[in-house]
């Protein structure tokens, strides 16, 4: 494989998602700290500020922008390496860029001047002003510029390379790309056939049923397009940088191809309390969730097997020998590893939550709050910074010296701390029956909620200590942007071993994978849609908040 070094103006564009995704952090995370304070009852929001504002913002900037800056950056580097970037495919990455740009600047300003206190979700019949939704709209046309950008560049190598099997990480960024794509078709029908005409007016009234429905099509496929990205570093990158080599390419790939079909048609998982679905569909859809499980198991499966293969072959012995001797003291290695092993409770809540009568005790609370603090903000975002510790000094040419890994280390052992203390503090308070996306409320002296209390405190406890891990990892980011020494930072891509038996040709024929995904969500959507359209109740008409605006 050729190893494309970056341009100057290659690492300036790759390194402009950076900054989005560090400011988004930043930002993100202080609403997110006045949000625990809030509701733990201890502390009024300064200056009249609404709680379901700045739970918006936390919402919207840490949940889709942030991810999607550092998704479609991180992907952009890893094809520019793998397979090359044109001047003009450069250019089209740009426009991709500030494209998304804009749209999170409208959808944000629209959020603090308070017209869009519609959560992160945005569920009807709660109306947001419409620049809010257009906002929105053009962070996913930008992504698809991108989406297309990465197509092309996967195209034109092939091209160049007749009969070549495509590098692991070009066929994974274009997996991930092929499912954002299919799975944001949904939540872009909705905001512009849907949302945009109703919120200027044009429309007196929505269907909330199906508006949920084309969300959650592409909700369920938006928490695997965060996922991804973290695998390709689990599946290709981990492996080179504890001194080994690829599992099996042949493993990684057909994973990647289970999650593309897997992932989309299981949206009804977060509506099973929701009426005027049919139970056979939600069945069905529940079934197919847990085939999700599958890939995700396979994933752990090779990370463990490269983890051994890797400690045996250095002459590690006995069942766990090999175990010791993994890099613990660098931090490219531990902050995605501690993300792994987080996996572990957030994917068995997971399954709690799709085993459709246990999801009636938890639907709503603050459980499933628990539940995706877990899996996106530890198992992905410690692999995502994981990446930036190599990722951003590789772009500016300087290196993460000792002591910025050292930092690295307290920044990780900081997020585990708090997450841990929050996150459990989570599950326990919603298996206590404690509501999410609610500010604090003594509900009128109720009970059961005297219960709550001591956890929605060490809620506020944990997320404390997590902004200070915030603010850390800021300090380490713009340390590795602008001030750490110049020097090579290496671009870990692992290889496969000699000997690696041929992976199938199968593997890379798109048009059977993209067919059976298209299938299987035609399969599991196609009548519960015609369904809501046939029998759905009158739409509603809007509630803007404040109510009566
Ligand atoms: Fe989820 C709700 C079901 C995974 C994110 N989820 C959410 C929401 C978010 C989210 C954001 O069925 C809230 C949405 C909202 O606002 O309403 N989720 C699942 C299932 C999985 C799952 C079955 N979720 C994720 C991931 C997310 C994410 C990943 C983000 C990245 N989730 C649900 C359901 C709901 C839900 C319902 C709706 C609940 C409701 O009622 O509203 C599965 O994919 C999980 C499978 C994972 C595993 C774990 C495998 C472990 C691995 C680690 C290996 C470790 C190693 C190291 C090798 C089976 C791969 C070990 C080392 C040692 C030393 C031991």
């Amino acid at each position: 494989m050729k190893d494309w070094n970056f341009s100057k103006k290659e690492s300036r564009l790759y390194m402009s998602f950076m900054y989005v995704t560090f400011v988004s952090l930043l930002i993100g995370g202080l609403m997110g700290l006045l949000q625990t304070l809030a509701r733990a009852g201890e502390f009024q929001l300064p200056f009249g500020i609404n709680y379901y504002t700045i739970l918006t913002v936390h919402g919207v900037i840490l949940g889709l922008v942030l991810t999607t800056f550092f998704i479609v950056g991180f992907q952009f580097a890893l094809l520019g390496k793998t397979v090359g970037l044109s001047d003009k495919q450069r250019q089209w990455a740009w426009i991709a860029f500030w494209t998304m740009l804009v749209g999170t600047v409208m959808a944000a300003i629209t959020i603090l001047v308070g017209q869009a206190n519609v959560l992160y979700t945005f569920y009807a019949p709660l109306r947001a002003h419409v620049a809010f939704y257009i906002g929105l709209a053009l962070v996913i046309v930008g992504s698809w510029i991108a989406v297309f950008v990465n197509f092309r560049q996967l195209y034109v190598w092939k091209k160049a390379n007749p009969g070549q099997k495509s590098p692991l990480l070009a066929f994974m960024v274009t997996i991930n790309m092929a499912m954002w794509f299919i799975a944001s078709l949904g939540v872009a029908a909705s905001v512009l056939i849907q949302f945009i005409p109703w919120s200027l007016g044009y429309a007196a009234t929505i269907n909330v049923l199906l508006s949920r429905t084309l969300f959650w099509y592409f909700g369920h496929p938006l928490v695997y397009f965060w996922l991804l990205p973290a695998y390709m570093a689990w599946y290709a990158i981990i492996p080179k940088i504890i001194g080994g080599k690829l599992f099996s390419d042949s493993l990684a790939r057909l994973s990647f191809i289970l999650l593309l079909m897997f992932s989309i048609p299981v949206g009804f998982h977060h509506q099973l309390t929701e009426p005027g679905i049919d139970p056979t569909w939600k069945f069905i859809q529940v079934v197919l969730t847990f085939m999700v499980v599958v890939p995700t198991l396979m994933t752990a499966f090779s990370i463990f097997a490269t983890f051994e293969t890797t400690g045996r072959r250095k002459g590690h012995k006995g069942l766990f020998g090999w175990f010791k001797y993994l890099p613990w003291k660098d931090v490219r290695f531990l902050a995605p590893f501690i993300g792994m092993v987080a996996f572990i409770p957030g994917g068995a809540g997971g399954i709690v939550n799709a085993s459709h009568q246990v999801n009636t005790l938890v639907h709503n609370t603050i459980w499933v709050t628990g539940h995706f603090h877990l899996t996106v903000a530890t198992t992905v975002l410690l692999t995502y910074f994981g990446i930036a510790y190599w990722l951003v000094p590789h772009l500016t040419g300087r290196r993460l010296t000792p002591k910025l890994n050292r930092l690295g280390i307290i920044q990780t052992i900081i997020w585990t701390v708090g997450m841990t203390i929050m996150s459990t503090a989570m599950h326990i308070q919603g298996l206590l029956g404690g509501p999410r996306r609610s500010n604090f409320s003594n509900y009128a002296g109720g009970e059961q909620v005297d219960t709550w209390i001591s956890y929605q405190i060490a809620q506020a406890v944990g997320g404390t200590i997590l902004f200070i891990g915030i603010l850390l990892m800021i300090y380490i980011f713009i340390q590795l942007a602008y001030f750490a020494p110049k020097g090579v930072q290496e671009f870990p891509i692992a290889e496969e071993e000699e000997d690696a038996e041929p992976t199938p040709k199968i593997l890379e024929n798109w048009y059977l994978w993209i067919g059976i995904t298209i299938a299987l969500i035609l399969f599991a959507y196609t009548i519960p849609v015609f369904d809501i359209l046939k029998h759905s109740p009158p739409g509603s008409i809007p509630f803007d908040w404040p109510i009566g605006r």
